[in-house]
């Protein structure tokens, strides 16, 4: 496998709503570019990066995945994402891969609600988007329709490069509006395409959005504005790398037009891709921070800096055993290569790495700066981590991932799995960061968490076919919290004295109240030795497990501080376990004097139903406390945004269909815990009780 310098290679993301053609469009492409003998197809299971049995099954992309394709001596790493907002944390996290993205809008359906999101989430990213209007052999495709919605939502700087030649099921190409010809596609499918000239009934709309073009790239480079205003044009030579300095500043968002089931349009965009799309050394250095201190650091994407990769996805494989996909941020990565771990401190060595076309994977002996490849076998390397040579310690930023907002009750179906259950499922959180798997303090149930019922279910599915355990899943639970509303201050001790080696632990803490999303701080506030250095982790220790387990009704404790102030010790009896006896009692007095109260997770919802709905759909959210936040019309449907309480919104899917003859659709996502309403706070604390869980007494 040839190797290419970071020049030569494009890192493209191609984003979306769910169904717009991603993973089609990418195997179609990969077939143009012959890098697979036939064309895949999502539709038969034959697609190159939805290859896990659960997208196979499902018809759709649950996690990133990657392949490459080798055009005009470039080599463009496509990376494929989900577009179901249940698995949308994939597509953000794997954007650090990318230098530019593809975003994927549908010919029929236009800007969709994961159009926005995914667009939000390259301008975070600073990433050049491209929009790309997918599917235009469907019937009733229309781009003009497409290109204004384009407008309207993401500005004047929406510019096409191409028009379509025809529509529907008369797609047969584009006319190129910067070399100002037309490519009419071969109809096998092939991807190939034959120039001739703009049709006639085409050419004075082709004229207009060509001087658009060089307007628009002129309106940001006073050199070439001066040449614009001179000439009335720009000349080839000068727009074409001024269309791509425009691109990489996101000056200018490109509209092309495909349609990458019949392949029209294929060569078009992977030149495209070549020639105005930013290599990862365009695309300039990485920011980050030193490991120690976390003073802020750039990193050029240079062969000739130390190496250093940033894992962007794990995958848990039963028989290859953990897979990381990484990117080579600066230097050459040698096979055989020992890296240090940054976030972890072990060193990891990188054996066999490879390329990735889908599920198969290429070895190569060196990758550059710049390019995207995978390794099997890491020790402790988890997604997000950085790793490099000794020398030059560097830390990428890590993906900021949202909470779960659903949380079922799993069981395994045969008895004694529970650590086949327990082991599997850990593999599959270094692979998705945003499962989470815990112990119900209430019920001893083992509790799986994820963004929707769909991911967990996803998730299930993987324990039973990748691992070979089978579970059941039951109701979903809230996966309530709790916290304090005012500040405490109580003494625990733990003192068993009665004969023989006695224990002797005592402290003294402050429980203060922290902003919502703060988690946990300690600080320990002890002078002069009233507790021993080496007995206060301990002492934390204890208050961390008590507050995991709960106050009111076993739901974790969140948002405070503990600051530990005093206390004292023995010393033949002092020992760690007593301190960390004490640390949870005095966690558990101060709790009674803090005003515990319970939190619950709010999600933001969007519901888009016909006009005629929407005063229904109101009525309703109000019933459900939720906060409508705004209204919005599009063609003759309403966009309702609100904030509503998860616990409301348990049997909302069915709901929906009913009021609205299954005409409404609704996404949601979580987006922070806020306080129970008193009244309904008492019944979850009583259920509590009355199973007698939640405030547990001490045993000793
Ligand atoms: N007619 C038509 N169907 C397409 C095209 N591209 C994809 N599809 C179909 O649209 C569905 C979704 O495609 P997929 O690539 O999985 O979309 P993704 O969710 O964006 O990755 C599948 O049934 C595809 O066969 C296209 O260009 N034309
Ligand atoms: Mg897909």
């Amino acid at each position: 496998m040839k190797t290419y310098e970071g020049t030569n290679v494009r890192n493209v993301a191609l984003v979306g709503h769910g169904r717009t053609g991603k993973t089609q469009l990418i195997s179609s492409l990969l077939y143009t570019a012959g890098m697979v003998n036939r064309q895949g197809r999502v539709d038969d299971g034959t697609s190159v990066t939805d290859y896990d049995e659960e997208e196979i099954q499902r018809k759709f992309s649950i996690s990133a995945s990657l392949a490459f394709a080798e055009w005009n001596k470039t080599k463009i790493n496509f990376i494929d994402t989900p577009g179901l907002n249940m698995f949308l944390h994939e597509a953000e996290g794997a954007l650090w891969a990318a230098d530019s993205a593809l975003l994927l809008v549908h010919a029929v359906a236009g800007v969709e609600v994961q159009t926005e999101k995914n667009w939000r989430f390259c301008e975070n990213y600073g990433l050049p988007v491209t929009f790309v209007v997918s599917q235009m052999d469907r019937e009733l495709a229309s781009f003009d329709r497409v290109l204004q919605s384009l407008r309207e939502n993401f500005g004047r700087q929406v510019i096409p490069l191409q028009l379509p030649l025809g529509e529907e099921k008369a797609f047969k190409g584009c006319a190129d509006l910067i070399r100002m010809k037309a490519d009419v596609y071969d109809a096998d499918g092939s991807g190939k395409s034959k120039e001739s000239e703009i049709p006639d009934g085409l050419s004075s709309a082709a004229s207009q959005s060509h001087e658009a073009i060089v307007e628009m790239v002129a309106e940001g480079n006073d050199k070439l504005m001066e040449e614009f205003f001179e000439k009335g044009t720009l000349p080839p030579s000068d727009l074409q790398p001024g269309l791509k300095q425009a691109i990489r500043e996101r000056r200018l968002f490109p509209v092309l037009a495909t349609a990458g089931l019949p392949n029209t349009g294929a060569e078009g965009l992977l030149s495209f891709v070549a020639s105005y799309l930013p290599s990862p050394i365009e695309r300039g250095a990485w920011k980050g921070t030193e490991p120690d201190g976390g003073a802020e650091i750039a990193r050029q994407p240079s062969d000739d800096q130390p190496a250093c990769v940033y894992v962007f996805k794990t995958v848990a494989d039963p028989f290859a055993g953990r897979v990381s996909y990484f990117r080579v941020v600066s230097g050459v990565l040698k096979n055989e290569a020992v890296l240090n771990n940054f976030n972890r401190g072990g060193a990891e060595k990188f054996s066999h790495i490879g390329v990735v076309q889908g599920k198969t994977q290429v070895p190569v002996g060196e990758l550059h700066a710049g390019d995207l490849g995978a390794v099997a076998k890491l020790k402790e390397t988890i997604t997000g981590d950085t790793l490099g040579d000794k020398s030059a310690p560097f830390l990428a930023p890590r993906v900021k991932l949202g909470e779960p907002a659903i949380s079922f009750a799993i069981e395994p179906k045969s008895r004694g799995d529970e650590d086949k259950l327990s082991i599997a499922i850990h593999r599959m959180l270094e692979e998705d960061l945003l499962l989470r798997f815990s112990r119900d303090p209430q019920t001893n149930e083992f509790l799986l968490a994820g963004s929707g019922q769909q991911h967990v279910e996803v998730a299930v599915s993987k324990l039973k076919r990748r691992f070979n355990v089978e579970v059941t899943l039951k109701a979903p639970k809230i996966p309530y919290r709790e916290t304090i509303r005012s500040k405490a201050e109580a003494q625990g001790k733990h003192k068993k004295q009665t004969g023989g080696h006695g224990q002797y632990g005592d402290c003294w803490i402050k429980l203060e109240p922290l902003q919502r999303g703060a988690g946990f701080e300690f600080v320990n506030d002890i002078f002069g030795g009233a507790i021993p250095r080496n007995f206060i982790p301990a002492v934390e220790k204890g208050i961390v497990e008590a507050a995991s387990k709960g106050y009111l009704a076993g739901y974790p404790v969140v948002d405070f501080r503990v600051i530990l102030f005093d206390g004292s010790y023995h010393e033949v009896d002092s020992s760690e376990i007593a301190f960390k006896l004490a640390g949870s009692k005095a966690f558990k007095n101060c709790m009674e004097q803090a005003k515990p109260c319970l939190l619950e997770p709010i999600m933001n919802v969007e519901i888009t139903v016909p006009e005629s709905y929407s005063g229904d759909i109101m009525g309703n959210l109000n019933g459900r406390r939720g906060r409508i936040q705004g209204m919005d019309s599009k063609s003759g449907s309403t966009i309702i945004k609100g904030q509503v309480p998860l616990a409301e919104m348990l049997s909302y899917a069915s709901d929906l269909t009913s009021m609205t003859q299954a005409r409404g659709t609704y996404s949601m996502e979580y987006s922070h815990y806020d306080f129970v309403p008193p009244h309904i706070a008492d019944k979850i604390v009583a259920a509590a009780r009355s199973t007698g869980h939640g405030k547990e007494e001490e045993e000793e």
